[in-house]
């Protein structure tokens, strides 16, 4: 058990150490809700469960990664970090079935 903790660590320190490389800007460009999954499940993964009171309507997008984050109720860390790598295979995937991979994207 704790060495299939080990190995979700290891591939959620992965995922995340790629999607900190990605340049801000690029071909492909992913969803709001795309980037409010990836934060609510890096934020639960990295932090436990979202405690703090919700931030004021003067605050749109704390709101928006607050309840990204606030839905995932108690979900442990470890199934966050496998939440946030299965994530990233999906958007991958996309990323492969959309993109034109020529040395144009590249
Ligand atoms: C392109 C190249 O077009 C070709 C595509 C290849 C695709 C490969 C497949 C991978 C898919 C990835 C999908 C990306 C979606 C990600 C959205 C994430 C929000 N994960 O320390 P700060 C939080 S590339 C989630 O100031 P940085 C952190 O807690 C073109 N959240 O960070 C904080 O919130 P709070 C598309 C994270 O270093 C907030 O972010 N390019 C992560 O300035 C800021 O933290 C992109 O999509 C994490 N790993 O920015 C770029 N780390 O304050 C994607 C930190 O509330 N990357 N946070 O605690 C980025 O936008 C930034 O690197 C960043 C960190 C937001 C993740």
């Amino acid at each position: 058990m704790a060495e299939e903790e080990d190995e979700c660590h290891r591939r959620f320190q992965t995922a995340v150490s790629v999607v900190q490389s990605l340049p801000k800007h690029g071909p492909y460009r992913p969803s709001y809700d795309a980037m409010l999954r990836f934060y609510g499940y890096y934020k639960q993964a990295t932090c436990g469960p979202c405690t703090f009171g919700r931030p004021p309507f003067w605050d749109p997008v704390g709101r928006y990664k607050w309840d990204a984050w606030k839905r995932l109720g108690d979900m442990s860390r470890v199934a966050a970090m496998a939440a946030y790598v299965e994530e990233i295979k999906v958007v991958s995937q996309e990323v492969i079935n959309t993109l034109p991979l020529t040395e144009g994207t590249a």
